[in-house]
């Protein structure tokens, strides 16, 4: 029986990065036999750079609507936010005395959001990983479906769970990364070396929500070369390579199978077929998505059902966390 989770941020609208990285992974492993399955939008950890009130409420239920949309069945999987499960921050706090500084200010994201954020290095950006370590542990998680980026995190993860377990005994289950093939890190279309992220304004993200004329003029747009040659090679020619990467997800192919279908013909029409192949995909989940974000009551029922299954798990490894460690309860 394998157990995952995974988190999303609610810092902006939805990328196609998150998408093909998060999302469509996420729907099609809840729906293989013999897993359990956990999806959490994640709040607390939004809030370690500074958001509007209006925004983080509504881009909440936008991370969940889109779960939904993308074809996620609340009765195989649980969905739910991070706030609504007490035990996350309980437990990161606990985890905050098995975490060394150090090793927090050796994290990639951490030394990136810091330079981005100067006027707000809090303590929150620092102690981030701590928390999704916390995320993590609470659900006995055997596999986390991440994308590169927080490949570097889950490793903490591991590390402080040994740790608390090398003292205390085998409470913690020490989680594997699971980093999709294609698509661990889909890059900004304009900037083919920086990462395609929500919270950043680029003419070349790709939102879930762009309607197919303007996801068709943000690929015709696509950053290549003067190579004039599709071919896989991320150091030499990093804006073909995610193009086909995206179009390996979308379709559900392998980079050799796309390299192929692409030989011998331009990038105007390579372009082209990459943004039908991406319209085809997000397209009928963007009305389901509409109808969903026009029922918020619908969106609480299934937070206030997710968070009552959640809590119950997470709270029986709180529980054993307390009793190892002494706590009079
Ligand atoms: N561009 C991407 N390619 C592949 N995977 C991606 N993910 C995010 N962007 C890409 C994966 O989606 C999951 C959720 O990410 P997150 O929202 O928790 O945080 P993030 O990685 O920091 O995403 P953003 O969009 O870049 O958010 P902001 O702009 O707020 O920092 C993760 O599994 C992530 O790997």
């Amino acid at each position: 029986m394998k157990t995952f989770i995974s988190g999303i941020q609610p810092t902006g609208d939805m990328t196609l990065g998150s998408y093909l990285g998060a999302i469509k992974n996420h729907v099609q492993l809840a729906d293989i036999a013999d897993t359990t399955t956990y999806y959490c939008v994640v709040d607390l950890h939004a809030i370690t750079v500074r958001q509007e009130p209006q925004r983080l409420r509504d881009f909440t239920y936008s991370v969940a609507a889109w779960y939904l949309a993308a074809g996620l069945d609340t009765s195989k999987s649980t969905l739910f936010v991070q706030n609504h499960v007490r035990a996350h921050t309980e437990l990161g706090w606990i985890l905050n005395t098995f975490t060394q500084v150090g090793e927090l200010e050796r994290m990639t994201q951490y030394k990136d959001k810091s330079k981005q954020h100067k006027h707000n290095v809090n303590a929150g950006l620092l102690t981030y990983p701590v928390l999704m370590a916390a995320d993590i542990l609470l659900y006995n998680t055997t596999h986390v479906p991440v994308g590169d980026d927080q490949k570097q995190h889950l490793e903490l993860t591991r590390n402080v769970a040994q740790r608390f377990n090398g003292v205390y005994g085998d409470v913690f289950v020490v989680p594997e990364p699971m980093i999709p093939k294609v698509a661990a890190r889909v890059m900004d279309l304009q900037d083919p070396t920086s990462k395609m992220s929500k919270s950043q304004e680029s003419n070349g993200t790709v939102y879930l929500k762009d309607e197919p004329a303007q996801i068709t003029k943000k690929f015709k747009r696509a950053v290549t070369d003067n190579i004039a040659n599709v071919a896989w090679d991320p150091i030499e020619q990093a804006g073909v390579t995610n193009l086909l990467s995206i179009y390996c997800a979308s379709k559900g192919i392998t980079p050799e199978q796309a390299v192929a279908e692409f030989t011998g013909k331009g990038y105007g029409d390579f372009k082209t077929t990459i943004a039908e192949a991406v319209i085809a995909e997000v397209a009928p989940i963007q009305n389901r998505y509409k109808e969903l974000m026009a029922d918020k009551a619908e969106l609480d029922a299934i937070f206030k059902k997710g968070a009552e299954k959640a809590s119950a798990q997470a709270e029986t490894v709180l529980a054993k966390v307390k009793d190892v460690m002494g706590f009079v309860r």
